[in-house]
């Protein structure tokens, strides 16, 4: 397995649009995996491949307590949300350090494939809504600071871009 590094906004490759995958084979596997360890690593509880750079529709998620619950979602799609909404407080391992509330469906049922290929269902809520909401949205090549005030986004994108000219 391999830790992958982790683009950090505002990377324009954060804004790509991943294409589905055509075939659920060895070297998804192995993107998966390398996904599950980068995640545990960093630690967050979830992460889109677009996040490593690869622009294909793949997701890993763990939400539980004891860090031995992964899933796999592999071209997921949204089939329902509900109408109710809430607002979370997120974070995102591409936005070190920011964190902000958002608005989302508070209810999702997702349909995805799993690492063999297989359809798999299920009904978010709670934590898991928001965190596959987020990495769908990385997949679309949005980012979670997208929904906040131009000025927030400004200010993010002005510290980031310093926090990066200060590791030069
Ligand atoms: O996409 C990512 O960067 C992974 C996020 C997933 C996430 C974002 C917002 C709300 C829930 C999950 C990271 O795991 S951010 C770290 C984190 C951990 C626990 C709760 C919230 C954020
Ligand atoms: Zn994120």
């Amino acid at each position: 397995m391999a830790k992958l590094d982790i683009l950090t906004y505002p990377d324009p490759r954060l804004h790509k649009v991943a294409t589905p995958v055509a075939v659920v084979d060895d070297r998804i596997r192995q993107l998966v995996a390398d996904m599950a360890e980068t995640m545990y690593e960093a630690p967050g509880i979830g992460l889109a491949a677009t996040q490593v750079d690869v622009h294909e529709r793949v997701i890993v998620i763990d939400v539980s307590e004891s860090r031995d619950g992964l899933m796999v979602f592999i071209n997921p799609e949204i089939v329902w949300a509900s109408d109710n909404r809430k607002v979370w407080e997120e974070g995102c391992l591409s936005v070190p350090e920011v964190y902000d509330r958002v608005e989302r469906p508070d209810r999702v049922k997702v349909r995805a494939l799993n690492e063999r290929g297989e359809t798999w269902e299920i009904d978010a809520d709670d934590l898991l809504a928001v965190c596959i909401q987020h990495e769908i949205d990385h997949l679309d090549g949005k980012v979670f600071v997208e929904y906040l005030s131009p000025l927030k986004v400004n200010r993010i994108k002005s510290k980031l871009q310093k926090r990066v000219r200060s590791r030069m």
